[in-house]
């Protein structure tokens, strides 16, 4: 059985986290709390996510924190990550399923209620819905969803999910109200001052909205 925890879940970008660098963004965000990583790169190549990949692989050991790679197989399966996320541009999920195979965790980024219902819980792990707000962190997304439109997409997909787009912690009550068994995360912790502290301060309020 598969166990992995979406409660906070940072989606790292390397123009923001440029200062520290997404390794010690990635190191502390998990001391604050965050219970997964997902390796974002849209620029690198498969060698440069490798690379980085095997260093955060390194950073999260033992933390408890997974391992989640964006889009690219080849680097998912070279770092011997937790699990690889695909969208609805990238390899279609039976055929990263089938490259990964059954151990690995795969997410799917949805966007619209019709793919929540053609997601195939045999093969996907958990969904990433949004965005809920527009963001300038992903400026090609989808129109924005908001929280009525996350209740709706949620209330469809057979998987755990996590929610996305422009979310910072005053969201945490909305968006686990919507369904969502956690929020995902770029801009509320990559490039703060101190990601730790951003990090806790999200995670508290999930905390709260949980109580
Ligand atoms: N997918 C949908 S919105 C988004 C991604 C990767 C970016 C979210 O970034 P932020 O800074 O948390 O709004
Ligand atoms: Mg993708």
């Amino acid at each position: 059985m598969k166990s992995f925890d979406l409660s906070l879940y940072l989606v790292l970008d390397p123009v923001l986290c440029a200062d520290i660098g997404m390794i010690e963004t990635a190191r502390a965000a998990v001391a604050g709390g965050a219970t997964i990583v997902q390796l974002r790169d849209k620029h690198a190549s498969t060698r440069a996510m490798i690379e980085t990949g095997l260093a955060l692989k390194q950073a999260l050991a033992g933390s408890g924190a997974r391992l989640i790679v964006n889009d690219d197989v080849e680097a998912a399966i070279a770092i011997g990550a937790d699990g690889l996320h695909i969208g609805q541009e990238d390899l279609n999920a039976q055929d990263a399923r089938h490259m990964i195979g059954p151990d690995m965790i795969l997410g799917l980024s949805v966007e619209t209620e019709a793919l929540a219902s053609a997601i195939d819980a045999k093969i996907v792990d958990y969904a990433g819905v949004g965005p809920v707000f527009a963001t300038p962190t992903k400026p090609d997304h989808k129109q924005p969803i908001g929280f009525d439109g996350l209740t709706r997409i949620i209330g469809l997909c057979p998987v755990p999910t996590v929610a996305i787009g422009g979310l910072k912690a005053e969201h945490a009550a909305d968006a686990l109200a919507a369904g969502a068994d956690g929020l995902a995360v770029v801009s509320a912790i990559c490039g703060k001052p101190d990601p730790m502290a951003a990090t806790t301060f999200i995670a508290n309020a999930i905390k709260e909205a949980r109580k």
